[in-house]
């Protein structure tokens, strides 16, 4: 299916080409590919983070700035009530926030799980990436270390509190806390360089403790230098346990295109899993020579591309089951 453009985006306007997004379903062929350095993220307001994303690659800035800066954004601004510490709450009613960061040459990768209290996830993981030897931290130590590193945080509440809170909301009658969403930003830089993060509170209400895809290298993010780049959105466990978007790099590394590669690892998950199609995974990714693409299990998904010639909001609809 190829990405279709729900508006042609101008930064001035951004605000009113995602509204514009949000309720226009046709439109016409999108270009996939791009010269130049390129950057695509998840959801209409994955926009904000491939903007900046990119200007900070205009401007001569690394790829890892660019992918943390664009991030930054929308977690400072709890995109969507799903992203940062404004992001929906597990089951006892207080954000864990996974992210990670990977980075194409070298395959440097850093990343957090579980994380409290800590503004900018992103920032953590990167903190990870280049300042400890490790790959992953979760809970506690993860916000040890992000506070060691002198990422923005706020006060955590403590334990026995948590814990009574969850209990109280297990006895409400079917507490609104579901909903999910994720940025998943990928960058193409102009020497043909890859790097990717993404950034979550996960599934709300989700059990304290819970990790998602998002921080999983492989589930919700895989980067390789030498082919390509994906990343993942939707419920976690539908992801994780297929290993999705390194199966999405690898399949581009066989020679499929990044949208011929989406939608086979949607169709390979659904013939294999008990759920089929009713998956809600959706996905996006990018090659080396700059074409992208995306699909997504069973729903209209929208997603975000800026290149040299400015930003596009588009979407692909749910793949059609075979
Ligand atoms: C998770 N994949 O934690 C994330 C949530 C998400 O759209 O992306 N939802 O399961």
């Amino acid at each position: 299916m190829v990405p279709r453009v729900l508006s042609r985006p101008f930064v001035v306007a951004f605000v009113f080409l995602m509204a514009l997004a949000a309720c226009t379903g046709t439109g016409s062929r999108a270009p996939t590919q791009a010269s130049g350095p390129i950057t695509i993220a998840t959801w209409p307001f994955g926009a904000i983070a491939t903007e900046l994303a990119h200007r900070t690659l205009a401007s001569g800035g690394s790829r890892l700035d660019a992918i943390e800066t664009g991030i930054r954004e929308v977690e400072r601004q709890s995109c969507d009530g799903s992203v940062g510490l404004g992001g929906r709450p597990n089951a006892a009613g207080y954000p864990q926030l996974d992210a990670c960061i990977l980075d194409g040459p070298g395959q440097r990768a850093g990343s957090v799980a579980g994380l409290e209290g800590i503004v900018h996830p992103i920032s953590a993981a990167r903190a990870v990436m280049e300042h400890s030897r490790h790959v992953m931290l979760v809970g506690e130590g993860a916000r040890w270390f992000a506070l060691e590193h002198g990422v923005a945080s706020v006060d955590v509440g403590d334990l026995p509190a948590k814990k009574q809170a969850w209990q109280q909301r297990q006895r409400e009658p079917n507490p609104d806390r579901s909903g999910h969403d994720t940025v998943t930003l990928l960058a193409l830089d102009g020497e043909g360089h890859l790097a990717g993060g993404c950034s979550t509170s996960g599934a709300g209400g989700k059990l304290p403790g819970r990790v998602g895809d998002s921080p999983i290298l492989g589930a919700g993010l895989y980067v390789d230098d030498e082919v390509g780049a994906a990343g993942a959105t939707g419920i976690g466990e539908n992801v994780m346990r297929w290993c999705a978007t390194f199966l999405i790099v690898e399949r581009m590394r066989a020679g499929l295109s990044p949208q011929e590669a989406c939608e086979e690892v949607v169709h390979r998950i659904a013939r294999n899993d008990p759920k089929g199609y009713a998956l809600d995974i959706c996905f996006i990714a990018l090659d080396k020579h700059g074409r992208f693409g995306a699909a997504a299990s069973n729903q209209k998904f929208p997603f975000a591309v800026t290149t040299n010639a400015g930003t596009q909001l588009l979407s692909v609809e749910a793949v059609r089951p075979r």
